[in-house]
């Protein structure tokens, strides 16, 4: 990002950005320092000198670099970008300018995490990512600080606490680290039947993103956007990814895992280092006030989604991420999100779930970042002017001038005085109740919803939902948990739970317990999901000596140009001989990566090459996994000598696609189309190994 792509959030981190680049090394007091290998000793031999104000400096500002991980979603990864709406149709419905001015490019940071894993666990673990942003809006910050799954485990935060030590890690000794697969996790879940909704978009795999850039994001809350003359309407805020929502499969990420643990991060990463800026597009659901109790569901009840079909999403705008951090500690780190910071025109509901949000957030803060200034880290201020009477307290960056701290006072002219029409008025609800420790029994069904997602998969995700409860259960060592769970799914449909009992040694229940309500909602499932584009794809091409190089090169930089990623592995890193004498420069050898990093592989033809290939074990299980994955295969001429040994199906329905005769016109349009489509989960893979 260069020139007028600066946004007035990056101008302003000017400030505190430093380049120490061609600088001579000093003392945090800026003394020159002579040595810093080498402590201040009385003698070549002696003790260390208290004297030694470098090495004390230096030790004692290494002993106390780490600050407390967030307690959920230690691990994330963010990146600036901008926030832009399309038009002006929302400003009769909300005062927030950033939603309905158009042509305003609104600063954001977007953080993706994972939930249940420490700052060190892996990315392609089975859970639900943060997608928490934080817009440096005009009127102040905006945090929509949300998730890749609509809905929520709980429906009243006062459970928050029970949920996440169910998940974590056991207390006992720790295990299973950013794992939903073990004892704990699955009691509290049998025990209380709201979360099953949630559960079965755990099992799915929305919960195993192929990319930060390939998954949805959700307020999952129902918000309110208040308009000039202070009426409300109902929202729900959706994120949608340009490049559709994409999974891995499971046996993937698993290895995934091991291979490189930092998948996601790197892909955020690199797709933005490359120019490929990840995009989303901002959908909200809007319901009028009149409309609250229209729905079989509560609309403050955080387990419930609107289906779409219900309730259209309506597109309003469109989020770039297009900067890298230039420092992870300092930015994605101490980046603090709270769901209270709201601008005019956004309100709350009662929603008990976000009502206790709002305490939480700004709560772990002052714990985490170390004291209630931590808005004045530069990641974290807005770019609205802040003018208040707060003083003091640890780590105060601002000089204060004037004498008065206080409201109301003359001695400052009476400033900051409350400001006018453009301050902040909250939504003027009428609230009328007992106080009660009280479940509304709106909130009552539990599993409405959750049978709907099942009646809205397709085959494939249903398979796959079942394997994952399958794994997930078939961790449970005790007997009467996974009873439980199977119980609890038989109210959801009743082959489901026979299907999951089957697998984990318990009981099948003997019949449904309620019937299914036989309703869906096509917009959750992935089977739909737009499959026109190979662009960030990876594809690798498998290479030996004797390759026909004009392969390689034709189909590289056709796909290149589509704006796929290619890199050509060999058993060797350098480079490898093409059958015509040339050289061919390889990117990555063989044992340093694996199928499980790639969206493709293609098999050049060169029969020298292929032969070499089907001898070396690593080249032909890359295939095989590949195939098993459900990825797109491709052969061009000799190449498809390699499949019979990695026991791959022809089948180009199926993503296999093969030019025996070398021509590479009509094999680059089907093949392109095989990698736009992601991933073919129907072949026929189960006796593969891989
Ligand atoms: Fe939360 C972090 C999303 C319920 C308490 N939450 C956190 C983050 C995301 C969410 C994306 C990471 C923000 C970042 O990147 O820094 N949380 C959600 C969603 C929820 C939800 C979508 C339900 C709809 N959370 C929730 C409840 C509570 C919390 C009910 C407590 C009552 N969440 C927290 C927290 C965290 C947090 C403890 C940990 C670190 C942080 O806030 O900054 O306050």
């Amino acid at each position: 990002m260069t020139g007028d792509d600066r946004t007035e959030k990056d101008r302003q981190l000017d400030a505190a950005r430093v380049d120490q680049r061609g600088s001579f090394l000093t003392t945090d007091q800026g003394i020159p320092v002579d040595d810093t290998d080498n402590s201040l000793k009385a003698g070549e031999r002696g003790p260390t000198l208290m004297e030694d104000f470098h090495f004390r400096e230096k030790i004692t500002h290494f002993d106390h670099e780490r600050i407390p991980e967030r307690v959920v979603h230690a691990r994330g990864a963010g990146a600036y970008g901008f926030f832009e709406p399309y038009d002006d149709s929302l400003a009769s419905l909300t005062r927030a300018e950033f939603l309905s001015t158009p042509g305003l490019r609104t600063p954001v940071f977007v953080r993706f995490s994972t939930v249940a894993g420490s700052r060190g666990s892996s990315d392609t673990v089975r859970d639900v990512r943060g997608f928490a942003t934080k817009f440096y809006t005009r009127q102040g910050n905006f945090d929509l600080v949300g998730n890749n799954m609509p809905v929520f485990f709980i429906q009243d935060a006062v459970k928050f606490p029970d949920f996440v030590h169910a998940v974590k890690p056991e207390p006992h000794n720790e295990i299973p680290q950013a794992s939903s697969a073990h004892d704990t996790l699955w009691d509290f879940v049998q025990l209380q039947p709201e979360t099953t909704h949630m559960m079965m978009w755990l099992m799915s795999d929305r919960a195993l993103p192929r990319s930060f850039r390939m998954m949805q994001g959700f307020g999952v809350h129902t918000f309110r956007l208040v308009d000039a003359g202070g009426r409300g309407t109902f929202v729900k805020f959706h994120w949608k990814p340009k490049l559709g929502t994409h999974s891995l499969v499971w046996d993937e990420t698993q290895k995934v895992a091991g291979k490189d643990p930092d998948f996601n991060r790197r892909d955020l990463w690199e797709a933005i280092e490359g120019g490929a800026f990840p995009e989303y597009e901002l959908g909200l659901q809007l319901v009028p006030e009149e409309d609250e109790h229209a729905f079989d569901f509560d609309l403050l009840d955080a387990t419930k989604i609107i289906p779409e079909e219900q309730v259209p999403v309506r597109p309003v705008g469109r989020l770039v991420l297009n900067r890298n951090p230039d420092n992870f500690f300092a930015e994605t780190e101490q980046i603090a999100f709270h769901l209270a910071n709201v601008v005019p025109g956004i309100d709350f509901t009662n929603d008990p779930l976000l009502q206790g949000r709002l305490f939480s957030y700004l709560d772990t803060q002052l714990i985490r970042l170390g004291g209630p200034n931590f808005p004045q880290i530069p990641v974290n201020r807005p770019i609205a002017e802040v003018h208040d009477h707060h003083r003091d307290g640890y780590h105060q960056m601002l000089i204060n001038k004037g004498r008065a701290a206080y409201h109301p006072n003359s001695l400052d002219g009476g400033m900051p005085e409350p400001a006018g029409e453009a301050a902040y008025t909250h939504y003027q609800e009428r609230v009328d109740g007992h106080k009660i420790r009280k479940r509304s029994e709106s909130f009552g069904d539990h599993y409405g919803q959750a049978t709907l997602f099942w009646n809205s998969m397709a085959d494939w995700e249903r398979e796959h939902i079942i394997a994952a409860f399958r794994f997930e259960l078939g961790k449970v060592d005790a007997r009467h948990i996974r009873e439980g769970v199977v119980h609890n799914l038989n109210e959801v449909d009743h082959d489901l739970a026979v299907s999951v009992a089957e697998g984990i040694g318990v009981d099948a229940p003997g019949q449904p317990l309620t019937a299914n309500h036989g309703r869906s909602s096509p917009a959750l499932s992935m089977d739909h999901e737009p499959a026109d584009t190979v662009a960030t794809r990876k594809i690798a091409f498998l290479v030996a000596d004797g390759v026909d190089a004009a392969h390689v090169q034709g189909v590289m930089s056709d796909l290149a140009g589509k704006g796929a990623v290619c890199e050509v592995l060999a058993a060797r890193g350098g480079a490898v001989r093409g059958a015509g004498g040339e050289e061919v420069t390889v990117t990555r050898a063989l044992p340093t990566t694996a199928s499980v990093l790639f969206d493709a592989v293609v098999v050049p033809g060169g029969e020298e090459s292929v032969r070499a290939l089907a001898e070396d074990g690593d080249a032909v299980h890359f295939v095989t996994e590949a195939y098993k994955h459900g990825k797109a295969i491709g052969a061009v001429g000799a190449g498809e000598l390699l499949l019979e040994p990695a026991r791959v199906v022809i089948n180009r329905e199926q993503g296999v696609v093969t030019s025996p005769g070398g021509d590479l016109g009509e094999f680059l349009t089907s093949f392109t189309a095989a990698v736009a489509a992601h991933r073919h989960p129907r072949r026929p893979t189960r006796q593969i190994p891989a």
